[in-house]
């Protein structure tokens, strides 16, 4: 896993040289909204569920994956799909804090895509099921902490695409 401070002094070590002015800025745009961030994790951890709960709502329930036949029909593919959802929403949220995407490659994407279409999840609802929890997420953050969490949940769903 990678973060936007390893990232920058990653980029600068292979050239062996001191940071450059872009790596500087890159640098103070993240400590000055550490605080935001930080922020923004901790109200998501303690909404974590109704988050999830209220981006099923508004996405998933009562359409044709939960009726018979659908892929979230019956207890077991329903709990399925909310724990997916609370991985993503947590693993969105450490990619924040961190500032880089990386971590999502690692521990999510990876295979996920393959997973999915063996299992016949569909893709397109978990996608609809994303981008509501991001417009979820930024009713409770705020619009600049929702924007830079919108950016991790867009990663998830073009990793998925
Ligand atoms: C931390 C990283 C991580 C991820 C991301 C992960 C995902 C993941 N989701 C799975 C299943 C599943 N995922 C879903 C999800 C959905 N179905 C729908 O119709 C909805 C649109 C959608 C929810 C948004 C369902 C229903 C299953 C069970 C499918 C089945 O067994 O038939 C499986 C297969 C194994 C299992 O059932 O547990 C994996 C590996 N596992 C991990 O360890």
């Amino acid at each position: 896993m990678q973060d936007a401070i390893t990232a920058v002094i990653n980029s600068a070590d292979v050239q062996g040289k001191y940071l450059d002015a872009n790596a500087i800025q890159k640098l103070k745009n993240y400590f000055q909204s550490g605080a935001l961030r930080v922020r923004a994790a901790s109200i998501i951890s303690a909404n974590a569920a109704n988050i999830v709960k209220e981006a099923v709502a508004k996405s998933l329930l009562y359409s044709d994956v939960t009726r018979p036949g659908g892929n979230m029909y019956t207890t077991r593919r329903y709990a399925a799909c909310i724990r997916d959802l609370d991985y993503f929403l947590r693993y969105a949220t450490y990619a924040m804090l961190a500032g880089d995407p990386s971590i999502l490659d690692e521990r999510v994407l990876n295979g996920l895509k393959e997973t999915y279409n063996s299992l016949g999840v569909p893709i397109s609802s978990t996608v609809q099921a994303i981008q509501a929890m991001k417009e979820v997420t930024a009713s409770l953050v705020g619009a600049e902490a929702g924007k830079e969490m919108g950016v991790y949940f867009d990663y998830i769903c073009s990793g998925l695409s």
